[in-house]
């Protein structure tokens, strides 16, 4: 016989979740808790709620009721809450803030943000990867998105870029087959958020068009330090247009404020398991504690005569125009300075579309972009469900807007007044304006109705080896680590040839290398090429990161590894420096508690050992006492922190007590370097901090060999 239970009503013991709509809403004190604030828990509809913890049943054990309206609501809404996640750039975060122009643009733009200086448009910018889902690791090997939407007076323009200037393909129409390739593979959905696998690179070999935009991927930009501290680009040429009709081409570059800083693959696979979230968390952070992230807006500006003059074409979305050849102009400041209240309604629900542009911005004839603005509307309405997705706050214009679309799923503001066309009779309401009304700028067009790639299309390899020996010596070691490890985990042999031939048209080193790395027998011939490459076109030292690093320690964060009987002294001189640098740091402890300083104060910790490696951090200082160096040197995860920041080329700062854990890292006293510095002194603390600026040792790198 079944064991009879007492029934029993489970308390209400956990905090309320406030609805700060539905208290603020009407009959708000017919719902509020007769003793509080607190507001009483409702249905959706509005009713008031006896009883959250316990369905309603026969009897104390019998079976469910479909009776329980509540209940039913609550599962029914609970099994609704996803909604179809990007196909492409699925693991976002996103932040609000605004666009300030320097001075105004009229000789170039009518668009109306432009025209005043001072003038700040609101702005909320999305950062993704592309190929992982929505659950994906943050520093997966790919290409950023760096989305921006600007709420203008005349409308929402999105700049929907990415932090690489180039694209894979030049023909929208590649895009399925070019994402198919990179997600996981079909049959066995695996690998995730990766482009080490056959499938990637089985197209990636035969469209030779991609292999600009490979050495990119294959560069540290796909690994960014975060979001802060990487460019953002239109990619596409697009147009401006002023008051008199006429045009200019431009592109589109976000600046970082802090400088460009990646991380080095070892360390990217790491973080990974350590903190996936490390980007969000780093936005989230700096955001949160007044570091408010800044790019400056600047256009690289030509007109066609100067776009003729290029052998490439700038439709080409394979191409750059190198910074060293065309200047680009500072026009204004992002800032990014607050969160978001809830991630679903904002970011997840944010919808970017190329197609919207103010008057005054104008789209060019690039096949990649004229592609882009049908799919995007498409898209949302397949996301969000209805075409009055524009009703959703963070998708709405912030300027008044008046139009006769009506009705559909969700609309939630429908035109009022009797006429709901026009012309009407009525003198109801907007009318079109064609003085502020977008224009299209009126470029001719003509040519047989084919499906052709321009000629101007064909060079693949000269800006991708531009690119390359754009890089210094590390860099470029950097890159041919990437390949070798990517085509390491491809099965088929003939892809790994395929690619090692592309490499040859690129720059015959790095292909000899690669090829070497990855033991292949033969050297295969180089590829075919539509035409050769260029080996005149110069270097261009904006295109690496080394030499676009930060110029201060601001913004970065030192890592302190610490034990009891640490040196107060020393402490307290780095949290001063740091704080003056601008820059953050967290203790690192053997428990999370803390410890009990020299001077008997207690230093609260930020991570335990095993929480808080040093891959999470941009240099760290070791500051262990030697009473604690026994217990610390048992620990693997203690010895990982130092053995890693070395191999990552990491400063490190250290106390003498800390000697042994270099020796238990590997690490002999012959090997120290400029970046291993004794901290003997408070005052050598402090210049310790001020030396942080060049961040990583990368004289360091070819002795620690890294994978
Ligand atoms: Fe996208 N892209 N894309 N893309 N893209 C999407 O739109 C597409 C391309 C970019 O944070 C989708 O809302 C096509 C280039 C970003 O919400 C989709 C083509 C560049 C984001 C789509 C491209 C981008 C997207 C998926 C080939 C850099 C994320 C969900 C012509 C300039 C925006 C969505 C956000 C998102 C289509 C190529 C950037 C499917 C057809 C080139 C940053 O509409």
């Amino acid at each position: 016989m079944a064991k009879t239970r007492k029934s029993a009503r489970v308390p209400s013991n956990t905090p309320v979740v406030q609805d700060q709509n539905l208290a603020r809403g009407e009959g708000g004190e017919l719902h509020q808790i007769a003793s509080g604030k607190t507001p009483v828990l409702t249905t959706a509809q509005g009713g008031p709620v006896s009883d959250d913890q316990n369905s309603l049943k026969i009897g104390p054990r019998g079976p469910t009721l479909v009776e329980d309206f509540h209940f039913r609501e609550k599962i029914f809404h609970f099994d609704h809450e996803r909604i179809p996640e990007r196909v492409v750039h699925a693991r976002g975060y996103a932040a609000h803030g605004y666009f300030e122009n320097y001075k105004s643009l009229a000789k170039h733009t009518r668009a109306d943000l432009f025209q005043r200086a001072g003038e700040k448009t609101p702005a909320f910018v999305r950062f993704s990867t592309v190929a992982g889902s929505k659950g994906s690791v943050d520093l997966a090997r790919d290409v950023r998105g760096f989305a921006v939407k600007l709420y203008t007076r005349e409308g929402n323009w999105d700049i929907v870029g990415n932090n690489i200037p180039v694209f894979f393909i030049q023909d929208a129409i590649k895009f399925p087959d070019l994402i198919h390739a990179v997600k996981e593979e079909p049959d066995c959905a695996f690998p995730q958020a990766q482009s080490a696998h056959d499938n990637f690179w089985d197209f990636i070999s035969l469209t030779p068009e991609s292999m600009h935009m490979v050495m990119w991927v294959m560069s540290d930009r796909a690994i960014p330090r975060s979001f802060r501290f990487m460019e953002g680009f239109g990619v596409h040429t697009f147009r401006l247009v002023n008051a008199k009709n006429e045009s200019t081409f431009v592109k589109f570059h976000w600046k970082p404020k802090l400088g460009l800083q990646s991380v080095v693959w070892n360390e990217a696979v790491k973080i990974n398991g350590a903190d996936p979230d490390f980007h969000r968390r780093d936005l989230w952070t700096a955001i949160k504690t007044g570091n408010f992230p800044e790019w400056e807006l600047q256009l690289q500006l030509f007109d066609q005569d100067f776009a003729d003059a290029f052998d490439f074409d700038i439709l080409d979305a394979t191409k750059i125009i190198p910074e060293e050849v065309l200047s680009p102009v500072p026009v204004g400041r992002l800032v990014l300075d607050r969160m978001p209240d809830n991630f679903f309604a904002e970011t997840e629900q944010v919808a970017f579309m190329t197609q919207n542009v103010p008057p005054g911005i104008d789209f060019s004839n690039d096949p990649l972009l004229q592609g882009r603005n049908f799919s995007y509307l498409d898209t949302q309405l397949k996301r969000l469900g209805s075409p009055n997705f524009t009703h959703i706050p963070i998708n709405a214009p912030k300027c008044p807007f008046a139009h006769f679309q009506q009705d559909g799923h969700m609309a939630m503001r429908n035109p009022v007044g009797r006429a709901n066309y026009q012309p009407n009779s009525f003198g109801e309401g907007p009318r079109e304006s064609p003085q502020r009304g977008f224009t299209p700028f009126a470029d001719a067009q003509n040519g047989a109705k084919r499906r052709l790639r321009a000629e101007s299309f064909a060079d693949h390899y000269s800006q991708a080896r531009q690119f390359f020996i754009s890089q210094t010596e590390g860099e470029q070691a950097h890159i041919a680590a990437a390949l070798t490890f990517e085509l390491s985990k491809v099965k088929i042999p003939a892809i790994r040839e395929r690619m090692v031939s592309h490499l040859l048209n690129i720059d015959e080193t790095l292909a000899r290398k690669v090829a070497d790395k990855l033991g292949l027998l033969k050297m295969p011939k180089p590829a075919d090429a539509a035409v050769p490459t260029r080996q005149d076109l110069q270097p261009s030292p904006a295109l690496s990161i080394v030499e676009n690093g930060p110029e201060r320690f601001e913004g970065r964060k030192l890592g302190v590894l610490v034990s009891d009987g640490l040196d107060a002294g020393i402490l307290k001189a780095l949290r001063g420096a740091l704080d003056k640098a601008g820059a953050t740091y967290e203790i690192v402890s053997p428990k999370v508690t803390g410890v009990k300083a020299s001077d008997g104060s207690w230093v609260e910790a930020d991570q335990m050992i095993d929480g808080g490696p040093s891959v999470l951090y941009d240099a760290v200082a070791l500051l262990p006492a030697a009473e604690a160096m026994s217990d610390l040197l048992i620990e693997s995860s203690a010895r990982d922190f130092v053995a890693d920041a070395f191999a990552h080329c990491k400063f490190i700062g250290y106390v003498e007590a800390a000697l042994p854990l270099f020796e238990k890292a590997g690490i002999l006293p012959d090997q120290f370097d400029e970046g291993c510095i004794a901290l003997t002194s408070a005052k050598l603390s402090k210049s310790f901090v001020d030396g942080l600026s060049e961040l990583r040792v990368w004289s360091r790198e070819p002795k620690v060999k890294l994978p």
